[in-house]
């Protein structure tokens, strides 16, 4: 890559300079569509707001928060026009978890769908400096609409370099303290070049679609920067759950899929419902995708669903195979660009066949922002990712569990500790042990064992109303489905919780 780059100009403007501005760049419910030219307009208006109405210089930080529309992506593609910093948040987070980012990150301003504002005004209420917010409403109506309306619509791209970070990506620490992932502008265009070049193999004619939300790097790629990159087009659904991503298939005539093995089975259950027949790819990631998912998709649709690996520290997918050289059941091979390798708790790599640890290397490289974990995770120039797996003869790997406190649930990385201080701070009880327990349709759910205070008794109301706190405190999508009241939590003699000893518990 040149020294001097900006991924807006290479993924957006490029396409309109080299005459295909009137391509469709986005659609979305309703009848949106967003030709190539639409966008780069919008995204040099926008930029011309941020620049010289709100303060936006080289190198500043904005939190973005929004459900997948175009705005959004307009909005993330304006900031690193600009040459600031995008901090993208997932919807669902409550205030608590808002704040952590808005302290971490340093936010002075976050950009806000107004129907997301409530959460993120509370959040800034708490946050160390309460930073400036703006929303927007629909397709950029609102606040944001109004200072767009008598700004220029052409906008000089900053002179950014390719080592110049223009994305904090988010990642749910073990713990549940978030860290925050450093990328650079080239770092939008490799993952294009690596993974979606070399495996994917999309063509410009290909409409993608899918669930995860933009603030999950996985969504980012499959959504915007790959189509972005061979000038396709991509369609944004706020609403992604799996009867609407499979009927959005249908609409769209959709041909290149983006979700978790969760949603993969949902839209199974109901096949016969749903028009997939405009599809030809498929791209799972998100959790393992055990082989009976795989089987049981390409015998209603014909496909053979892409597994992958990937990270927010790497930014995407770095171990997956091309769809004739897929093997059921494995993840795949190292994308090309990448090494991968198994190591002992030493950091020894270990012979094919032996489980270990999954290291990781490659182009773009685990820059935590000022974070004393960089050296738990980060060994040799390796990224540890905290999965078991064990590579075969042929160098594929295969899944085998995850090895620290993550909960990787419908393609969601959920803390155990954090659902355990959120059930903590409800009055009836008195501590609690969260792991993950096989769950047919979520690959893992949640699962909380709980000590009652005295004076509580287990119920089927309580069950609820532990679960109902949960969903106040963090987002929904993390509350315990399982609740197990024992008497007692299995502990070291100094008195630390045993979570394998629970983890063996829920496999049993
Ligand atoms: O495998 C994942 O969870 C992942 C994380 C970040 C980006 C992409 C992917 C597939």
């Amino acid at each position: 890559y040149p020294e001097m780059l900006n991924a807006t100009v290479e993924l957006v403007d490029r396409h309109v300079a080299e005459g295909r501005g009137e391509r469709t760049a986005l659609q979305a419910p309703g009848g949106v569509r967003w030709s190539y030219s639409d966008l780069a307009r919008t995204i040099d208006k926008m930029a011309n707001v941020l620049t010289t109405k709100l303060g936006l210089v080289p190198g500043g930080r904005v939190l973005l928060r929004s459900a997948n529309n175009p705005t959004t992506v307009a909005l993330y593609m304006a900031i690193i026009k600009a040459g600031g910093i995008v901090v993208a948040t997932m919807p669902l987070l409550r205030a608590k978890e808002i704040v952590q980012i808005l302290d971490k990150a340093k936010i002075g301003l976050a950009l806000c769908d107004v129907g997301l504002r409530d959460e993120m005004e509370k959040a800034a209420a708490a946050a160390a400096e309460r930073p400036r917010i703006v929303t927007w409403q629909g397709e950029a109506g609102g606040e944001l609409g109004r200072l767009m309306a008598d700004v220029p619509d052409v906008f000089a791209a900053a002179p950014t370099r390719a080592d110049d970070p223009c994305l904090l990506g988010f990642t749910s620490g073990t713990t549940g303290l978030p860290k925050a992932t450093v990328h650079y502008q080239r770092d939008l265009l490799i993952i294009c070049d690596c993974y979606a070049r070399e495996i994917l193999q999309a063509e410009e004619d290909d409409v993608f679609i899918g669930s995860p939300p933009l603030a999950f790097t996985f969504g980012l790629g499959g959504l915007v920067l790959f189509p972005f990159r061979i000038g396709a087009s991509a369609v944004l659904l706020e609403r992604a759950g799996p009867p609407d991503l499979a009927k959005a298939i249908g609409a769209f005539k959709a041909t290149i899929a983006f979700t978790a093995p969760t949603a993969y089975r949902a839209i199974l259950a109901k096949a016969d419902e749903y028009d997939l027949s405009s599809l030809r790819k498929c791209v799972s990631a998100g959790e393992t995708l055990p082989k009976p998912t795989f089987d049981a998709w390409l015998a209603r649709t014909g496909i053979r669903l892409m597994d992958g690996i990937g990270a927010t520290e790497m930014l995407h997918i770095f171990i997956a195979a091309r769809e004739e050289e897929l093997r059921p059941g494995a993840t795949g091979r190292p994308v090309p660009g990448y090494e991968a390798r198994i190591v002992d708790f030493e950091g020894k790599e270990l012979p094919r066949g032996t489980p270990g640890r999954l290291a990781v290397r490659g182009p773009i490289g685990c820059r935590y922002l000022a974070d004393e974990r960089q050296r738990v995770y980060v060994e040799n120039g390796w990224n540890v990712t905290g999965d078991t797996y064990v590579e075969d003869e042929d160098g594929y790997f295969w899944f085998q569990a995850r090895n620290d406190d993550m909960i990787v649930s419908a393609g969601y990385n959920i803390a155990g500790p954090e659902v355990e201080a959120a059930l903590l701070s409800h009055q009836a009880v008195m501590e609690s042990g969260v792991v993950g327990a096989p769950d047919p349709e979520r690959g893992r759910a949640v699962r909380a064992y709980v000590v009652l205070a005295a004076g509580f008794d287990e119920s089927p109301s309580l069950v609820k109303e532990l679960q109902d706190h949960v969903k106040g405190e963090l987002a929904p999508y993390k509350y315990p489905r399982q609740i197990v009241f024992v008497d007692r939590l299995p502990k070291t003699e100094s008195g630390k919780l045993q979570r394998f000893a629970l983890r063996r518990a829920a496999e049993a």
